[in-house]
């Protein structure tokens, strides 16, 4: 048999703080329709120290391409770096495949460590690819796909989006099990793709084009019951955009799911989503075992909400928090600030919602409140532009791009401070959340620091800020 390998990449410093991993999705979705046929080999430098190693290791077998998952942002640093030491020991072509790909193609393959890009869904085009590669015939007929040419790029005509019904399960047999399912025994999931949403920072109406897709209630429910009873799976991460689009839908999972005795949570769900949830469905889904919703709420100032295109409204914001109060089902709030043409004032009223939220709920916690970066096929990308900011012109650049830094050119030096400021202290709002993936001890400075944290946000003072001069000593990237 031949192999295919598939790198995923590390994100950043907060991995280390996760007993288990997330499951890497992307590699699993494409090895899901290879595996019969190919021996396929994922190398995960999240979970495997010595990386480098294993991937030489298994360069030398009979390789047909190595695939690398990829997101905006410092993955691709560390992507670049596994794709040299590929180019250092094999000829093997390197297939980049994911977000950051799929939003800027060309780019990506103007790096002489890519060979080709496959474009949006992946489960279809990297098996047409590797069959092509394999056979060696021609891949100018396969979709979605992008590749050089004669030192041009070339880029396929995009692939119609795939019947997630249709999918094969997912392949966890070919994951070194315990790296992964030790701990918590969680497995994310997806369910949907896509978002009908136009929040003007998201990555959705280009990646997904604005279309929403979903398996049904019963595929979604015969999945999860082979990974519970075959792997003894005790808690699903749903990682989809908006889960609650089709509530007869997640009504139906939820019901189906009572008999299974597991915890889920749910990444995506909007504001006015849970506003129509009835107290039926509501209870169907604490019956079922769902402890967590994370929401995006991103800004307190109204006029930055209208900015962003989020379609929802500060006071429905208050009134879902409030509802979900009686419930017992954790929240996780999102917040940004950074946007273009954001003022102080609009996020002194972030930082004051962010309090009152909390109050108001004592489920509701803040997740993260992350510093605004504009990446392509976005509105407020273009909105960025027009304030003068430059592109990173290379992948090399695309993978300085820091999430946690405020380095976006628009934002004055003073907002940039303050911005790293109310970033970093944000994680001391989370007091009391179980923060069962954090280690004790950090668990208990954190709940001291809490007070803090709150302090900071209550009078908007970020001043002497000595948390970002911890974070730089002892956290890594
Ligand atoms: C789970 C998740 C995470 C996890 C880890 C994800 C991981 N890959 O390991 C965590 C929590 C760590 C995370 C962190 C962040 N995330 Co996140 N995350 C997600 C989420 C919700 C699900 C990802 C997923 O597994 N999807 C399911 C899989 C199957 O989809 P997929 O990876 O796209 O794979 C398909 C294709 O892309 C393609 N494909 C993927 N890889 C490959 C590889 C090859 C070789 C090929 C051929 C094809 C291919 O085929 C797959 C099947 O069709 C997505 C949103 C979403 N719904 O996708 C956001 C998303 C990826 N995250 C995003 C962001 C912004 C972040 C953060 C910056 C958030 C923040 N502000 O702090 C941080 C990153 C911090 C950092 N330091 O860089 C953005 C990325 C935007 C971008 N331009 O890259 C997304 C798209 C959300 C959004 N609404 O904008 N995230
Ligand atoms: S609702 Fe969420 S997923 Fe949908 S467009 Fe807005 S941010 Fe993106």
């Amino acid at each position: 048999m031949k192999t295919i390998i598939l790198f995923q990449p590390r994100i950043g410093f907060w991995e280390d703080f996760n007993p288990d991993p997330m499951t890497p999705l992307g590699p699993l979705r494409i090895a899901s329709l290879l595996s019969k046929e190919y021996d396929v080999m994922i190398i995960d430098q999240r979970v495997n120290q010595q990386w480098e190693d294993e991937l030489i290791d298994c360069l030398q077998k009979d390789v047909v391409c190595v695939g690398i998952t990829c997101m905006t942002g410092i993955q691709i640093n560390f992507a670049l770096k596994a794709a040299e030491i590929i180019r250092k020991h094999s000829k093997v072509p390197i297939v980049w495949g994911g977000v950051h790909p799929t939003l800027n193609p060309s780019q990506t393959l103007n790096d002489d460590r890519v060979d080709y890009v496959v474009i949006g869904e992946g489960e279809y085009t990297f098996k047409e690819l590797v069959d092509a590669l394999d056979n060696k015939n021609s891949v100018d007929g396969v979709k979605g796909l992008g590749y050089l040419h004669e030192g041009n790029v070339v880029i396929n005509p995009p692939r119609e989006f795939c019947n997630m019904d249709e999918l094969p399960f997912l392949p966890l047999d070919i994951l070194d099990f315990r790296r992964y399912f030790d701990v918590k025994k969680e497995i994310y999931m997806e369910t949907s793709r896509g978002c009908p949403f136009q929040c003007g920072y998201c990555y959705n109406k280009s990646f997904n084009k604005g279309r929403f897709r979903l398996q049904s209630a019963s595929r979604v429910l015969k999945e999860a019951e082979y990974y519970i009873t075959k792997y003894g799976i005790k808690m699903i991460f749903f990682v989809d955009d908006e889960f609650f689009l089709d509530p007869e839908r997640a009504r139906a999972i939820a019901q189906g799911l009572k008999k299974f005795k597991i915890r889920w949570e749910c990444q995506g769900i909007r504001i006015d989503s849970i506003l129509k949830l009835d107290d039926g469905l509501i209870n169907d889904l604490v019956e079922s075992g769902c402890s967590k919703f994370l929401i995006g709420i991103e800004t307190g100032s109204p006029r930055m909400l209208e900015y962003i295109k989020k379609g929802i409204n500060v006071g429905q914001v208050v009134e879902a928090v409030k509802k979900m109060a009686k419930y017992p089902i954790d929240l996780r709030m999102n917040f940004m600030a950074g946007f273009p043409n954001e003022t102080l004032e609009d996020m002194r009223k972030t930082a004051k919602l962010m309090v009152e939220l909390v109050d108001l709920n004592p489920r509701a916690k803040i997740a993260f409140l992350s510093i605004y970066k504009p990446y392509p096929g976005t509105f407020l990308y273009s909105e960025a532009l027009k304030l003068g900011y430059k592109e990173p012109d290379s992948l090399v650049e695309w993978g300085k791009f820091n999430w946690e830094q405020a380095n976006s050119s628009f934002l004055s030096p003073k907002v940039k401070r303050l911005l790293e400021g109310m970033h970093i202290c944000a994680y001391g709002l989370r007091i009391n959340d179980s923060m069962d993936s954090v280690p004790f001890g950090l668990n208990f400075i954190s709940r001291f620091y809490g007070g803090i944290a709150r302090y900071r946000f209550s009078h908007f003072y970020f001043g002497l800020c000595f948390e970002k001069v911890l974070k730089k000593l002892f956290i890594k990237d």
